[in-house]
């Protein structure tokens, strides 16, 4: 703080080539001293990073690092430099805009948007019945607002089909851990990363999408640590590995059930810890038993002598630590690779003490409390079974309504997208969710939310699924209300009001409590800020696996964060779970699962000879709606491309920025080449973050995990074709 206010030109010379528009308030706001710094976190990953906002005149101008919160120390990614720019950005949506037939989108007062809603909901649900009408969510709400639109959904609406879009993100590794510790949490806060010998990553581009996390692991390489990743891609942490085992998409299952035949060949699993704290170890080697590593080899693509190599190190590590993400989690067998991994974490016993853990990096920004707290279709706040009586009277009593109008387990995500096609929804309420872009097969949601009888939407830009909305309302952004969210370590941090709405944008969970008003339903929404709503859900989570109750504003802002479970006022947190070898089941004990391998479910043959798969570049975030409109982020990554190995481009005669066409069994998309020898041979990657032509998601399809309904977005059978130069020209000009 201490060079301010710096002088305009200094700014225009740092900032000024990679903007496409003013800084918001302009030049000479930018220039000037703030008003003041708020301490509060970043609105994108799941890394939760503190960071302090800049604000002047009730705009945030810029930002400060904020050293002393623990997670970061200031540092911050360029997602995280440039996230100061949404607030006050020209595209920002400033009052309720109404699609009428042929005329396009108008201006409407508040009280007509909400009067439209209500009435389209009472009427659809009185034609077709309850579940008609359904809400799908997203987490990079604060853990508020996540409770908050459950009850909405369960008690105003009183509809079963509630969902979110950690359905496309986190759900294979809550249902996996859930199954083996009976909670759904890293293991571990990232302190035990720095004192850990053995770091294996499977699955996961950590230094462009945790790129904090990277720092973890250096750290703990300084001391000698060793670092394994699995990956059918070379990403950045990955040069730096001391075993890559490049595994061809969807095979994962196969090459930990090897690993762990070997190690239990070779006599290097902890007996004592598996009779002591485990159930289920029996099936679970007779499961693995006939895995070879030549068999894997064939599977996986992976050579023999690195499995043999994986499996003597995992085996004789004294400390290690195991991170997976969506590479190994976004398949319909989702849920047996995070199993497969975690057999490998139980049968060392190396879980639940200093320098040894295991987690899961979640990716959203609420991604970890958004799951908690009854986001979702089969749950209720505490994680809790919505098919469970005792839990279904908890809450209902916390409610204050009788069980018996609580409703049941709905569809997941997808399967409400799916039954919206077939016409059997007729309404939906959508907010922070652009299902346009990230759900499988995009030709076949755009047809669906075409057929929609009513659609509003509640999102502070135009998202691609708004566009088909017949009410857009415009929402808040994180640094316009005040909260909680819970980082991929189960850090629950304060999220801090910096400035108010623009225009006539509103507090996001206002719009709910004002539509609960309207549907005569608003003696359960009494809120009048955001705290009144937290301390309902601390009292929603007691008792549970997810114990909020010992947590308070005050005591995480005094702290720089509390882990869960904490259970009393006077309780610490817990930043390490599972101590002593004591899990959450009911008995005490983890459990094993077996894993049998089985193929994922799109097919390679001679037509779709190649594996596709898709995910993140450092500079955008999901669906892009956000980061696609700051001017740095976009000059650094303007568009799509298809990543793959020199050999598959010269058997297909590719050249570099050559235009392609992939094709799978949905469609066709044509994007530039991109020539790397980072990648598998026979395997392609597409970033997603990108609508319409250029939509990765045009190519995935819809076929999902059958226990955590997760589409398969990291594999598809594609062929690929270079576009003549005349047909490229054509590209370019669309
Ligand atoms: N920059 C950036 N950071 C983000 C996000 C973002 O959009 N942009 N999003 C956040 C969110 S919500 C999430 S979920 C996380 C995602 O974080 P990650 O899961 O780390 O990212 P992805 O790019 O989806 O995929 C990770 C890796 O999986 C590999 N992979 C693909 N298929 C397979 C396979 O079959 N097996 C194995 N072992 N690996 C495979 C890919 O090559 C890729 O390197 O990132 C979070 N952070
Ligand atoms: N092919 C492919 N597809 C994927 C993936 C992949 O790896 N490959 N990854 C999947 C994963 S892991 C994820 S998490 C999903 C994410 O997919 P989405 O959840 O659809 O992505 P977002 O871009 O976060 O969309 C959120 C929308 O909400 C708005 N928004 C953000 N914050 C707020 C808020 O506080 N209030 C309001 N009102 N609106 C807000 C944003 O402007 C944006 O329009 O994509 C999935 N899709
Ligand atoms: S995007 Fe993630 S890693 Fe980057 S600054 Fe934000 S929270 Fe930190
Ligand atoms: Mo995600």
């Amino acid at each position: 703080m201490a060079d301010l206010p710096i002088s305009k030109e200094a700014i225009r010379e740092q900032f000024g080539p990679h903007l496409k528009f003013d800084p918001p308030g302009g030049w000479d706001a930018a220039a000037a001293a703030p008003d003041q710094l708020v301490k509060t976190h970043c609105c994108f990953c799941g890394q939760g990073c503190g960071i302090q906002l800049k604000v002047k005149d009730n705009q945030v101008i810029g930002f400060e690092p904020w050293e002393d919160f623990p997670f970061n120390e200031g540092k911050l990614c360029p997602k995280g430099v440039k996230r100061y720019m949404q607030g006050s950005h020209p595209d920002r949506l400033l009052y309720p805009l109404e699609n009428k037939k042929g005329v396009g989108y108008e201006r409407v007062s508040w009280d007509a948007a909400y009067e439209r809603t209500v009435s389209a909901i009472r009427d659809i649900q009185a034609k077709h019945g309850k579940d008609a009408f359904a809400v799908l969510s997203g987490v990079s709400l604060s853990n508020e607002k996540s409770y908050l639109i459950g009850k909405f959904a369960r008690v105003a609406l009183q509809t079963k089909n509630l969902d979110y879009n950690g359905r496309l993100c986190m759900v294979s590794a809550g249902t996996g851990n859930k199954k083996a510790f009976g909670v759904d949490r890293a293991a571990n806060s990232w302190a035990d990363i720095l004192e850990t010998d053995l770091i294996l990553c499977a699955g996961t581009n950590i230094s462009e999408c945790s790129p904090i996390t990277t720092d973890y692991i250096w750290k703990a390489r300084d001391r000698g640590a060793k670092l394994i990743v699995v990956d059918p891609r070379i990403t950045p942490i990955a040069r730096t590995a001391d075993l890559i085992l490049p595994v061809r998409p969807g095979t994962d299952s196969h090459l930990f059930n090897t690993i762990l035949n070997l190690m239990i060949q070779d006599g290097k699993i902890d007996h004592d810890f598996i009779r002591e704290h485990t159930n289920g170890f029996e099936e679970v080697l007779n499961a693995v038993a006939g895995y070879t590593p030549e068999e894997c080899e064939k599977v996986t693509g992976v050579p023999a002598k690195s499995i043999r190599l994986a499996a003597k190190w995992w085996g004789e590590a004294k400390k290690s630590f195991l991170l997976h993400a969506r590479g190994i989690e976004h398949h319909t067998k989702g849920v047996d690779n995070v199993l497969s991994c975690i057999n490998l974490v139980l049968a060392t016993g190396r879980i639940g003490r200093a320098g040894c853990g295991y987690a899961t990096i979640t990716g959203q920004g609420n991604g970890q409390g958004g799951r908690e707290h009854g986001h979702k279709c089969d749950q209720l706040p505490g994680n809790r079974d919505i098919t469970n009586p005792e839990h279904r009277k908890f809450i209902a009593d916390v409610w204050g309504i009788d069980e018996k109008d609580l409703p049941g387990k709905g569809l997941s995500a997808q399967e409400i997208m799916n039954a919206i096609h077939a016409g059997e929804i007729k309404g939906l309420l959508l907010i922070c969710f652009n299902p346009a872009v990230s759900l499988p097969d995009s030709l076949f949601t755009e047809e669906a939310l075409k057929k929609l009888e009513f659609f509003v939407v509640i999102d502070f830009f135009m998202s691609e699924s708004a566009r088909f909305a017949d009410l857009v309302l415009p929402g808040s952004l994180h640094e316009e209300d005040e909260g909680t969210a819970t980082t991929a370590e189960g850090r629950v941090i304060r999220i801090r009001q910096a400035v108010t709405p623009p225009g006539e944008a509103k507090i996001d969970w206002h719009i709910f409590c004002e539509i609960a008003k309207r549907l005569g339903k608003g003696k359960y929404f009494p809120y009048n800020e955001s705290e009144d709503i937290f301390n309902e859900l601390r009292v929603a989570s007691r008792g549970s696996t997810v114990d909020y109750y010992g947590i308070t504003y005050e005591k995480i802002e005094k702290n720089k964060g509390i882990f869960w479970p904490c259970p009393t006022l006077d309780h610490p947190g817990t930043p390490r779970l599972f101590e002593g070898g004591k899990f959450a089941h009911p008995d005490g004990k983890a459990k094993f699962n077996p894993v049998v391998y089985r193929p994922s479910a799109d097919e390679i043959n001679a037509e779709y000879p190649i594996y596709l798969t898709t995910g993140r570049v450092i500079f955008h975030y999901l669906s892009g709606t956000q980061t696609r409109r700051i001017g740095f982020l976009t000059e650094e990554c303007p568009e799509p491309y298809l990543e793959l190995h020199p050999a598959l481009a010269e058997k297909y005669r590719i050249a570099e920025a050559d235009i392609v066409r992939i094709t799978s069994r949905r469609s066709s998309i044509e994007l530039k080449a991109k020539i790397v020898k980072t990648i598998r041979p026979d395997t392609v990657f597409i970033p997603y973050h990108w609508p319409d032509k250029q939509s990765a998601n045009r190519l995935t399809q819809r076929a999902l995990d059958p226990l955590s309904k997760i589409p398969e977005f990291k594999f598809s059978a594609v062929n690929i074709q270079r576009v003549d130069p005349q047909q490229g020209a054509a590209h370019a000009k669309r």
